[in-house]
């Protein structure tokens, strides 16, 4: 009886080894699997970004050479089936283009909070001068009845200082995006009667900043 105890307790130990050694594969496996994951992660961001990039290279590509549809009402989808959708079928949540390039950039580009600084790089013709502009958006609505053109409002702030004179004013803004893959329009409309007004262009890839 007590032999048979000592070797019970032999092969208690032997298993007990055992079973660290499935633990640690496991963990190891465990390991080789996350990053597996992130591998995978890593290479599908790299996809997308290059997709959008693309985007950008065919609306420029188009805009010199002509997109083979009517730009005014519609989109040219790209890719090996270049399809002309409605353009009042993009980001309506429904994939018209067989590549879903009409639904590819339905992001808010200027959400509701959002602040943004203008810098000037060249100014004659408003009439204030402003050294400084920011823009707050405070208002982002998408019609139900027309998604590729929500309705934007904001308010803008603008200031100049010199020898002759100094003012601040803020301004009341209203108007709509016009998206469309590559160059979703923003346009502001003018608040005052010089006829000013603001439109950018976000690309659809460096959207931290509009040129306008
Ligand atoms: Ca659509």
């Amino acid at each position: 009886m007590r032999i048979l105890i000592v070797l019970c307790l032999a092969a208690l130990v032997r298993a007990g080894a055992r079973f660290d050694e499935i633990g640690e594969e496991i963990a190891e496996l465990t390991a080789e699997v996350v990053a597996f994951e992130n591998m995978i992660e890593d290479r599908i961001e790299q996809a997308e970004a290059r997709h959008a990039q693309w985007h950008v290279f065919s609306s420029r590509i188009d805009a010199v050479e002509g997109s083979g549809c009517d730009d005014a009402i519609q989109m040219q989808c790209g890719g090996d089936t270049p399809d002309c959708v409605s353009r009042l079928l993009i980001c309506d949540g429904e994939n018209d283009c067989l590549n879903g390039a009409d639904e590819s950039q339905c992001r808010v580009f200027t959400p509701e909070g959002s602040k943004w600084k203008a810098e000037f790089t060249w100014d004659t013709c408003t009439k204030r001068k402003p050294k400084e502009l920011s823009v707050t958006f405070t208002h982002y609505e998408v019609p139900e009845e027309l998604p590729s053109f929500p309705e934007v409002k904001a308010e803008a702030y603008m200031s100049s200082e010199n020898d002759d004179f100094s003012y601040s004013a803020n301004l009341i803004l209203s108007g709509y995006m016009d998206l469309k893959p590559g160059q979703n329009k923003l346009y502001l409309r003018p608040p005052e009667s010089d006829g000013l007004g603001l439109q950018c262009i976000f690309d659809g890839v460096n959207d931290d900043h509009c040129p306008g």
